[in-house]
């Protein structure tokens, strides 16, 4: 029996998972695709969740594409990753950024290759400050994947985007949060803490309204601001109708605590 390369558990609305390859810095390997989308998909369908981790076993966070799951050495039959970005990288950028809950990811180590990007994907990055995040791609001959060509012009701009992935650097997690890659970096003493204290605010929150603003958020990269307005108009419509907002404002007035249920 081997061990899950993928750990996955649920309590107090929180929803924990966990990259567990920590010998190879939890780099994908087929099954571990699978797993997690086993995982994810579990996570979906427990209505009691409100929010989601997404954190490495051991001292890395994620390495990318295991280079060893399969032959590529010289001399090999040549392999089609477009099959491999169709069946796996592409779903899970596409899933955790239209997850139906907010995202956290915890970086509490390396996060290389599309280890790095997996994470950007994510609604808020917090990383440990010994962390750091690697665009391997160059090294290997290939384009950053898992969403990176998107992320990362949008979040430091075409020159640092440029620099990162070209040269293949380390980029330490103190770097990664001055330049806005990243929502927060905190020393390795407080990591766990600040991300339980996190993970617990929004196990409380709003839920919908949070999925709501990220969608806005995400909308705004390529909208006109006529249509942008639209969409926030639209959104806050839904909102409107929903308990959390009666709630939020109940609670407002009577000067006590939201007690809000996601809804
Ligand atoms: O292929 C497709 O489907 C297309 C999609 C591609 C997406 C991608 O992600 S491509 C990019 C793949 N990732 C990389 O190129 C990163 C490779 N890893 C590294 O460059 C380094 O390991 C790190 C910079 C991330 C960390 O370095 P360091 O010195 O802290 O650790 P290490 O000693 O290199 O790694 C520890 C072990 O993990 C080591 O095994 P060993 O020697 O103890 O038996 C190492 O081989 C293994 N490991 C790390 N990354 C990978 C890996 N094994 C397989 N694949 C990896 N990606």
């Amino acid at each position: 029996m081997t061990s899950p390369t993928i750990l996955y558990a649920c309590a107090d609305g929180i929803a924990r998972v966990t990259l567990n390859r920590p010998e190879r810095l939890n780099s994908f390997t087929a099954r571990m695709h699978e797993e997690l989308r086993a995982a994810l998909a579990a996570v979906q369908a427990d209505a009691t969740a409100r929010v989601l981790l997404l954190t490495g076993a051991g001292r890395g966070f994620c390495a990318g594409q295991d280079l060893s799951d399969r032959a590529v050495a010289p001399g090999d039959a040549p392999i089609d990753l477009g099959a491999s970005i169709e069946a796996n990288y592409r779903p899970l950028v596409l899933a955790l950024r239209s997850f139906p809950m907010p995202v956290v990811c915890a970086v509490n180590g390396v996060a290389a290759g599309a280890g790095a990007n997996i994470a950007l994907a994510c609604d808020l990055v917090i990383a440990a400050k010994s962390a750091s995040f690697i665009q391997a791609f160059c090294k290997i001959g290939l384009i950053p994947d898992a969403g990176g060509t998107y992320f990362l012009p949008r979040l430091v701009g075409t020159a640092r985007a440029m620099g990162l992935a070209l040269l293949g650097d380390k980029l330490s997690a103190q770097q990664a949060a001055d330049w806005g890659l990243i929502w927060k970096c905190v020393e390795d003493g407080d990591f766990a803490a600040t991300v339980e204290a996190l993970l617990a605010q929004l196990a409380q929150a709003p839920t919908r309204g949070l999925v709501a603003t990220r969608r806005a958020l995400h909308a705004s990269s390529h909208a006109t601001f006529e249509a942008q307005l639209d969409l926030e108009r639209d959104l806050q419509r839904e909102l409107g109708y929903g308990a959390d907002y009666r709630e939020g404002v109940g609670a407002f007035l009577a000067k006590r605590p939201p007690r809000f249920t996601g809804k």
